[in-house]
């Protein structure tokens, strides 16, 4: 922690947080592979696709509106807070996010690379041309299941990244660009999920000291230079602590 803390504390240290569901589990906001994750016993891998909505739009629509009002229920906790604060204090550190909740935004978090998109986009399914590309709703009931896009009354769809989907490309390369850093702390994702799981491998040839915060080992836990394990709520406020605390 110690080697950590003054990694962090060089002036000119470029830093990188990649975050996943678990900085959000504090907050009340189920994983997505925890028991606690499965939704009436349905994997994401399921449920987060385009066939899974092109076969049945009403069961992935109610997993989202269930997802939808869970999250609008739930507060940013100490993790979320203490990156807010990094993203202000910091001046050389980077937020990238899988996560779609919103909570980064709500703590006061700045510029945030969101690589899934947000649960409080939607998009025409069809693609319709008078509807924006994607636009913001947060509807948490919808009059009606699915919900329908208002510009030509076909199907909408949840504004995020599901398997087989590319993500945006500027979004990409923001992520990539941010993996040339000093300092990479993966922190509360399972790292299985491609290509975000690739951003530390992606940091460590670019010289980075990688970290990761998470009270499981994941495939990137052999790998990294530093393995904090725990709570992403109670493992940054306590490096926080130490980094706002004189120096030794
Ligand atoms: C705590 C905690 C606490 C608990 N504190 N921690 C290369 C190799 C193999 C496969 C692929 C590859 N490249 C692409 C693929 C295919 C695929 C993929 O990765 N598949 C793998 C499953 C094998 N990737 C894609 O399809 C991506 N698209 C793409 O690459 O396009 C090009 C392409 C297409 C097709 C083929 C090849 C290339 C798109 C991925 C989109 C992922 N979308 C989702 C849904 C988003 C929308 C929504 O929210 O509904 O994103 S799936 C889901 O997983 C969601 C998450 O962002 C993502 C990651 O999950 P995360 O955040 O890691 O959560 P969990 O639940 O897995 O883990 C939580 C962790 O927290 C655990 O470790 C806990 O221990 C921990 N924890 N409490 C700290 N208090």
């Amino acid at each position: 922690m110690h080697e950590l803390v003054d990694r962090l504390r060089q002036p000119d240290a470029r830093i990188t947080v990649l975050t996943g569901a678990g900085v959000s589990a504090a907050s009340g906001v189920p994983t997505f592979r925890g028991a606690d994750g499965l939704w009436r016993n349905f994997r994401p891998e399921a449920l987060a696709t385009a066939e899974a909505f092109r076969r049945d739009p009403g069961v992935v629509w109610e997993w989202y509106a269930w997802r939808r009002s869970r999250i609008a229920a739930c507060e940013p906790n100490d993790a979320h807070r203490v990156l807010a604060g990094w993203s202000h204090r910091l001046p050389n550190f980077k937020l990238i996010t899988q996560n779609v909740d919103g909570l980064h935004e709500r703590a006061g978090s700045e510029k945030t690379i969101r690589l899934h998109g947000s649960i409080w986009e939607v998009s025409c399914w069809q693609g319709c041309t008078t509807s924006p590309r994607r636009w913001r709703d947060d509807t948490v009931t919808f009059k009606e299941m699915p919900p329908h896009c208002p510009y030509c009354g076909g199907l909408i769809r949840p504004g995020v990244v599901w398997f087989g989907e590319t993500l945006e490309s500027s979004v990409i390369s923001q992520a990539s660009d941010a993996a040339i850093c000093d300092v990479f702390l993966t922190v509360g994702t399972s790292a299985v999920v491609y290509p975000a799981a690739g951003l530390i491998e992606e940091a460590r040839r670019h010289g980075a000291f990688t970290v990761e915060i998470n009270p499981e080992a994941t495939p990137a836990t052999p790998s990294v230079d530093l393995a904090l394990k725990g709570g992403a709520e109670t493992v940054l406020p306590e490096i926080d602590r130490q980094l706002k605390s004189p120096m030794r």
